[in-house]
């Protein structure tokens, strides 16, 4: 145990204990001590970064170009780090959350190497216990989950993998060592964009790779590329103004938005635009392309049916191609992925295509995978299977709100939140990105700064007005989880089998999580919500 961590282990009262040390968690972390709080951190991981520190699987990049996926909350941060490629590599990603981390000294308030197992508010003193598995347990009067969306893999549901004798991988936990796939038969299940980011590599290192696709995605090329100094001197001139315009972007990222129909302009200056986007490997911008892309069946088919056109021209045999195009799925509703060669991989002759709707896996066996039409042999098996999304990280620790009512037992039919930022029964505990706000269908970063500076003007109205307790107010909960409802129900995200709705993992509720009316307008929503005195939230 370090110095610092027995100190922490001294002290056991906290204004606030913060769960989780990614974007969320340590920004969480500075705001608290700008406010004069007393803040402990807990997090799972050996180190900083979240989602970057656990996802280190070769070929992984962000989304959103690497510019506008960081935090703009310090001008000198904003100023002194140089993004060296458009859409960054983790382990440039992890770099940056460890400077972070360097730069505000953020460490000493973490423990690392820590687990929370549960957390119950003590309703006589308005204070949250915690059970830490690795360190003693702690109070606070505030606790922040940051937790992260997309940071509880879910379990593939494929009996037998225990039974695997090979070497067994999955992309959310992938070591820090790599392993070595050269002369060996590899597979992998699951083509999301993790498994699209790491297959063409994977293709690279293995003697032959096998890739078990259930559901095809689309994705754009990323067209990645060194940046040039003068462009982001450029971008740092320009700063304030380009975060301003993400701040009230539907996706949080300075881009235009058109209102436009597909169908306001011709095939020819469609496909024109399309290709356009497509081109300079923007997958948000092309879904905001025009006005009805994620709300018209018919506008939408005009999406797939360009992206499907560009999946043909990028697989020499087409047979292969109509394989890799999904079928019955909106473009859009799931996160569309970018990719550096993953099309071009299924053109190697070490590379095989394993389609699950033809022939779907049975088990797994000691030494491959069985599907129905026989044993594949396997040295190395990779599961990009992604995540109990959301509610996941959440519902895995046991948390009891007022009466002991359980958060398991309150989401039982889905979760409930106020704005995705607190739920009823459970005062002053917040949650960072939760369900009920836009936050995953964004460029999360900036959506991670909005939430975590809404609650930390939270905890400063809270300590001016000598308040002790915040929760949402029920009806107020009903209203949003409505709201949020109906703005779901007038596009086509409701209509997949996405992660988004819970229908990735079995028996979970099927309910869609995220507020689909926008960044911009939830940030207006929740700024009004604060102006009007913390409306829809009761206070004492
Ligand atoms: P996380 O980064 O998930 O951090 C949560 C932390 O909480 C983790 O370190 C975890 O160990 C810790 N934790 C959880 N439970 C406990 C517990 N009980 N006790 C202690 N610690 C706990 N978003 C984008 O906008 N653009 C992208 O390009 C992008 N790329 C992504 C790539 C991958 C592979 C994945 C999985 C997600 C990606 N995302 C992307 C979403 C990404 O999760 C967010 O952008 C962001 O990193 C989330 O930060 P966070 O701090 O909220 O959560
Ligand atoms: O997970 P996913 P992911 N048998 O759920 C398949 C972010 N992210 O880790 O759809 C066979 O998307 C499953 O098939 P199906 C991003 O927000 C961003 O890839 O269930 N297959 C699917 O193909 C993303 O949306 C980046 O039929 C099984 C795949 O596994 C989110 O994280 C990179 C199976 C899972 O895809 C999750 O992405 C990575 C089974 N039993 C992640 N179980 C960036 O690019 C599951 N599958 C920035």
């Amino acid at each position: 145990m370090s110095s610092d961590q027995s100190k922490s282990n001294s002290q056991s009262t906290y204004d606030v204990l913060i769960v989780g040390a990614g974007w969320s968690g340590m920004y969480m972390l500075y705001k608290c001590r700008r406010l004069g709080l007393t803040a402990r951190v807990i997090e799972k991981g050996s180190s900083v970064g979240g989602t970057w520190y656990w996802n280190r699987y070769p070929g992984l990049h962000c989304d959103v170009e690497s510019v506008e996926y960081s935090f703009s909350f310090d001008k000198e941060l904003q100023e002194e780090w140089n993004w060296s490629e458009r859409y960054a590599s983790q382990p440039e990603i992890l770099r940056y959350a460890n400077h972070v981390a360097d730069r505000f000294d953020l460490r000493r308030d973490i423990s690392f190497n820590t687990k929370v197992l549960s957390l119950s508010f003590d309703e006589a003193t308005g204070t949250w216990g915690a059970e830490v598995e690795g360190h003693a347990p702690l109070r606070s009067k505030y606790v922040v989950m940051a937790t992260g969306c997309l940071s509880h893999p879910k379990d593939p549901g494929i009996p037998g993998v225990e039974n695997f004798k090979g070497e067994v991988y999955h992309t959310a936990q992938w070591p820090e060592k790599a392993p070595d796939f050269a002369g060996k038969r590899v597979g992998v299940i699951g083509t999301g964009s993790s498994g699209i980011q790491t297959i063409p590599i994977l293709a690279e290192q293995a003697e032959h790779l096998y890739v078990f696709q259930r559901t095809p995605s689309y994705s754009l090329p990323a067209h990645n590329s060194k940046l040039k100094p003068d462009y982001v001197r450029g971008v740092k001139d320009n700063y304030e103004q380009l975060r301003q315009e993400a701040r009230q972007h539907m996706v949080g990222i300075p881009a235009p938005t058109y209102a436009m129909s597909v169908f306001d302009v011709d095939a020819a200056e469609r496909t024109r635009i399309y290709q356009s986007i497509y081109d300079q490997g923007k997958p948000f911008a092309l879904m905001v392309a025009f006005g009805d892309v994620l709300v018209s069946k018919e506008a939408n088919q005009t999406t797939q049916d360009f992206l499907a056109d560009r999946i043909r021209s990028r697989v020499n045999d087409p047979e292969l191609a109509e394989q890799l195009i999904p079928r019955s799925q909106y473009a859009g509703t799931r996160r569309l992925c970018i990719d550096t060669n993953y099309y071009e991989t299924f053109n190697r002759k070490n590379v095989t295509l394993k389609n699950l709707q033809k022939d779907p896996i049975k088990q797994i066996v000691s030494n491959g995978v069985e599907t129905e039409s026989g044993v594949q042999e396997l040295d190395c098996l990779v599961f990009a299977t992604g995540y109990d999304a959301m509610t996941g990280a959440l519902l895995a620790i046991d948390i009891r709100g007022r009466g002991g009512v359980t958060l398991q037992s309150k989401w039982s039919e889905g979760p409930r939140t106020m704005m995705g930022l607190m739920t009823a029964g459970f005062p002053n505990l917040f949650t960072v990105t939760g369900p009920g706000s836009p936050a995953v269908l964004s460029n999360m970063v900036n959506s991670i700064e909005q939430h975590v500076e809404w609650i930390a003007d939270c905890l400063a109205y809270m300590g001016k007005q000598d308040k002790q307790l915040i929760e949402a107010d029920t009806e107020a909960e009903n209203q949003w989880v409505s709201h949020v409802n109906e703005v779901a129900n007038m596009t086509l995200f409701p209509l997949g089998n996405t992660w988004y709705l819970g229908a990735n993992v079995k028996g979970k509720p099927r309910v869609f999580m995220p507020y689909i009316g926008g960044v911009g307008t939830y940030r207006q929503l929740c700024d009004q919500v604060a102006a009007d005195g913390y409306r829809g939230f009761i206070t004492q």
